[in-house]
């Protein structure tokens, strides 16, 4: 009984009559002094804390510098696709408000923080000449990070293709002019940048956009030419990691921030934790699993049948290049149990109805899904490093007469979650750093400026960064290195 810390055991009178009524005996504390058991959920030291962004998400400045036109521009321009009608031709304006968002950085504390870099503002027709001003305004920003004592990771592509280039990702011409953008970048930034991660979620970019037509550019293709566009879209990546070694000093570390579908035990008894282990190879074949084993798993290929992706020689070689670090962006977890009679032997078990969410409707409520995300993927193929690129929530956040934005529920998301990630951490993953999704209230894609994910609030009208309590909570985790 004195292995139950008061932090599960709160000090609620109900719970120590029901206790004493039970017949068990209760440790012998004084309630509300210092807990000894909460140093438990201390961070190993040198543990990375940072926030995410994304270019299209909080630049703006669309038009501004040069930069040529997205996938993502033209998409949420076109009618009916956002809500609202919401672009980011705006956004947080973080294109002229960046050392702004830098001090916000700063006062929270973090160590490291992931951007990502607009490729049509490097290279505004996706190929050909470099633009100038582009390059300027992210070495500007870098430069920024760096006197802020702040470690910039970033990520080369998080889904605004360049308009200009022809059939995007069903033209394997797109894969090149990635691969040549990413030899271009980080030779320019790669004296001051140290991380890189080439993609961010393949679903994303590939399936969303070319197969369900949801996502830019909107299209419903047919199964075998999707698959060759999630062909194009992981081949881009390992030509991309080869494209960074090749151009920057060795040390550099290169990885991915990937939205693995993360499957957690049923029941956490060994036959359910296998089959959450199997699911996590098998439901993830087309993308992480490909990267990580340089080859379509069997059961994939014989899935698709006919409408399987072609591989030219030397793409699987590419496909699997070697990888510093994994990155998972993790929001929600799956649930799968045991189940000998299935294919794979697992069946994914649907939500109840009444299973809690956040503010967007995706986001079920269940922490444990950053712990089991991290183990399955540290189990299955032993990566060297893992980050949790993103993790954080939507919240109906108001101001409240004193100015106020008190977002409890998005501290009691985090909390947990952080609490289940020190679980990993605690048993010896190599998890070594965490990117709370986002710095600031920005364009969430098709729900526009309806849902804020920020630790900081923005006024859309003024572009005014007010710090949520959140972003108070956050910065006492990382001041103290542990859960509070
Ligand atoms: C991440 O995507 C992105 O990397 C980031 O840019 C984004 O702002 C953040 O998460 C928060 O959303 O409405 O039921 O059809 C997460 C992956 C894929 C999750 C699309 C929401 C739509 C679910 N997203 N998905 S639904």
């Amino acid at each position: 009984m004195n292995k139950i810390s008061r932090r599960l055991f709160g000090k609620s009178a109900a719970v120590t009559a029901a206790a004493a009524a039970s017949g068990l005996s209760l440790p012998d504390f004084s309630f509300g002094q210092p807990n000894p058991a909460a140093a438990s959920l201390r961070y190993p030291s040198g543990f990375q804390w940072g926030c995410a962004t994304a270019a299209y998400q909080i630049e703006g400045g669309a038009r501004d510098g040069g930069r040529g036109p997205s996938l993502w521009d033209v998409f949420s321009h076109t009618p009916g696709k956002t809500h609202q009608g919401d672009t980011g031709d705006v956004a947080d304006d973080s294109y002229h408000l960046y050392k702004e968002d830098v001090q916000l950085l700063k006062n929270l504390g973090v160590q490291v923080y992931r951007m990502s870099i607009s490729w049509s503002r490097i290279f505004p027709q996706g190929t050909g000449q470099p633009n100038p001003a582009g390059i300027d305004y992210y070495s500007r920003v870098i430069d920024e990070l760096l006197a802020a004592n702040i470690t910039p990771y970033i990520t080369l592509f998080h889904w605004d293709t360049p308009a200009a280039l022809p059939g995007g990702w069903q033209n394997r011409d797109t894969v090149k002019a990635f691969a040549d953008y990413a030899a271009f970048s980080t030779k320019h930034f790669g004296d001051r940048v140290k991380h890189w991660m080439t993609t961010n979620e393949f679903v994303c970019f590939t399936d969303l956009g070319y197969r369900w037509g949801s996502f830019a550019p909107g299209l419903k293709l047919p199964a075998a030419e999707a698959n060759q566009v999630r062909h194009h879209g992981i081949l881009a990546h390992g030509l991309a990691v080869q494209a960074i070694r090749a151009n920057t000093p060795a040390g550099t570390q290169v990885g991915v921030a990937e939205n693995a579908a993360v499957f957690c035990p049923i029941i956490e008894t060994p036959e359910h934790i296998e089959a959450a282990q199997r699911a996590t190879r098998l439901e993830n074949a087309q993308f992480l699993t490909t990267i990580l084993e340089g080859k379509y798993p069997d059961e994939y290929l014989r899935h698709e049948g006919a409408n399987a992706p072609k591989a030219e020689p030397g793409d699987m070689q590419a496909i699997g290049s070697r990888l510093d670090f994994v990155g998972l962006n993790i929001y929600a977890p799956g649930y799968v149990r045991a189940n000998a009679a299935a294919p794979g032997g697992y069946t994914i078990v649907n939500n109840p109805e009444s299973f809690p969410h956040m503010a967007s409707p995706w986001i079920a409520v269940g922490p444990e899904c950053l712990y089991w995300g991290i183990r399955n993927v540290c189990d299955l193929w032993h990566p060297a490093a893992m980050y949790i690129t993103e993790n954080g929530t939507s919240s109906s956040d108001h101001l409240a007469a004193d100015g106020h934005i008190y977002d409890t529920d998005r501290i009691m998301y985090l909390r947990n979650h952080l609490t289940q990630l020190h679980r990993a951490a605690a048993e010896g993953y190599p998890v070594k750093g965490y990117f709370c999704w986002s710095l600031l209230d920005n364009f969430e894609w098709l729900d526009g400026y309806s849902k804020r994910f920020g630790l900081h609030y923005v006024d859309y009208k003024t572009l005014k960064r007010t710090p949520k309590l959140s972003a108070e909570w956050y910065k006492a985790v990382i001041a103290q290195n542990t859960v509070v």
